[in-house]
């Protein structure tokens, strides 16, 4: 048996997430370029994402962002979305866009404001309700930009009471997941800046709260696998949102900037518990999911190649030789331990996957055979009119 073979049957339901928010139009504070059919309603976003899982097979979820996505009837969206061939995922809530919350949400020193911030989470759990979705994922653009201006500590206990208040809410099946990034759109000080804080907020809340590791999320030379395997040894990982950077939150296609970064997280993910297909009962609750923005590409195939960019690193990952590395890391040998580790990541997998792929009735290769699908030309020729959705 070839090494790949041995560990083929723990690719298999491999599921990423794709975050609806991809499929519209991009960019950065200086442009956001439009590009032909972009989606004009959250439905068109579904059908793409829903394309995105018809050629790799990996992609059975979309994550909503509300109110970017806000519709009449969720019901109704869900059963679109199943017939389109996706489920309906992550509800992610947004109290970064309303004048209220320029000097905090639910941190903010006016109840009122804080109750407001509070009441749009409660929404987010009306709506996954109706959608089916498990996690409400929790970003907060919460912080300061001069020292002096805020009082640290007031907000970090003003968050514990709002987060409480939003945790008692949630149902039986439901999950807390709260997101930390080190800093933007404040600058001095964030509310909630590392894996540390997430994790002391989410611990006060209880068994469902959990902390989401955004890859991009870390100043430059962060360990982020040590993060991975602390979080999980401490049970309170509960999700990725997966992308790629250079510099800040740049939101690139993951694995593209560092991909030997991706395959040593992901390593630790498996050798943490992290990856349902490789653990005996075949679960896990750690949710996998793409963050990320195509400003200058097709975000299509952008979101093709980055599901199959997690996939042949999970392959990689799984290929270390774990009994190898083990022998080597006890005898204390670090060249060999190294060598070890260094072997699974040089390996080409890429033939590997294509036979797996065909095997199992997709396309060899999903990026030629999206360009070859007519689809881009098609969505380009019937969204016309209407307003293309955009990132916001
Ligand atoms: C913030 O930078 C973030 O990573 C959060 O996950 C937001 O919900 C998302 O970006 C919006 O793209
Ligand atoms: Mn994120
Ligand atoms: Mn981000």
């Amino acid at each position: 048996m070839t090494a790949f073979a041995a560990i083929a049957a723990q690719l298999e339901g491999q599921a990423i997430e794709l975050p609806s928010w991809a499929f519209g139009n991009s960019g950065t504070r200086f442009k956001v370029f439009g590009s032909a059919g972009t989606p004009r309603s959250v439905e068109e976003k579904i059908a793409d994402a829903a394309t995105v899982h018809r050629f790799t097979g990996l992609a059975p979820k979309v994550a909503l962002h509300i109110p970017w996505d806000k519709v009449d009837d969720y019901a109704a969206l869900r059963s679109y979305a199943g017939e389109q061939g996706v489920a309906l995922g992550t509800i992610n809530s947004n109290t970064f866009q309303d004048d209220d919350y320029k000097f905090g949400a639910l941190t903010h020193v006016d109840p009122k404001i804080r109750q407001k911030a509070i009441d749009h989470h409660f929404e987010c759990i009306d709506i996954m309700h109706a959608t089916g979705s498990r996690d409400l994922k929790i970003w907060l653009a919460e912080g300061s930009n001069y020292p002096g201006q805020a009082d640290l500590r007031g907000r970090q206990d003003r968050l514990a009471e709002s987060l409480s208040a939003i945790y008692d809410r949630i149902g039986e099946e439901q999950r807390l997941v709260l997101e930390y990034k080190f800093f933007e759109p404040a600058f001095y000080h964030t509310d909630v800046p590392d894996w540390g804080t997430s994790y002391a907020q989410v611990s006060a809340l209880g068994e469902r709260a959990v902390v989401c590791l955004d890859t991009g999320h870390h100043a430059p030379g962060t360990n982020i696998e040590f993060i991975v395997m602390q979080l999980l040894r401490l049970g309170k990982l509960g999700s990725f949102d997966f992308n790629s950077r250079f510099y800040a939150d740049d939101d690139l296609i993951v694995g593209a900037a560092d991909p030997f970064q991706l395959f040593r997280i992901l390593f630790e993910v498996i050798r943490g518990g992290g990856y349902g297909p490789a653990n005996p009962d075949g679960r896990s609750e750690v949710a996998f999911m793409l963050d990320q923005c195509h400003n200058i590409e097709d975000k299509i195939p952008g979101q093709i190649r980055s599901v199959l960019n997690v996939q042949e690193m999970t392959a990689r990952a799984l290929l270390v030789d774990r009994a190898a590395l083990d022998a080597a890391q006890q005898a204390g040998d670090v060249l060999g331990a190294h060598g070890v580790f260094m072997d699974a990541f040089q390996t080409d997998v890429r033939a590997d996957l294509a036979a797996w792929r065909e095997e199992r009735g997709l396309p060899g290769d999903p990026m030629k055979a999206y360009a070859a699908s007519g689809y881009q030309a098609q969505i380009e020729a019937a969204r016309v009119g209407g307003t293309q959705l955009s990132w916001t």
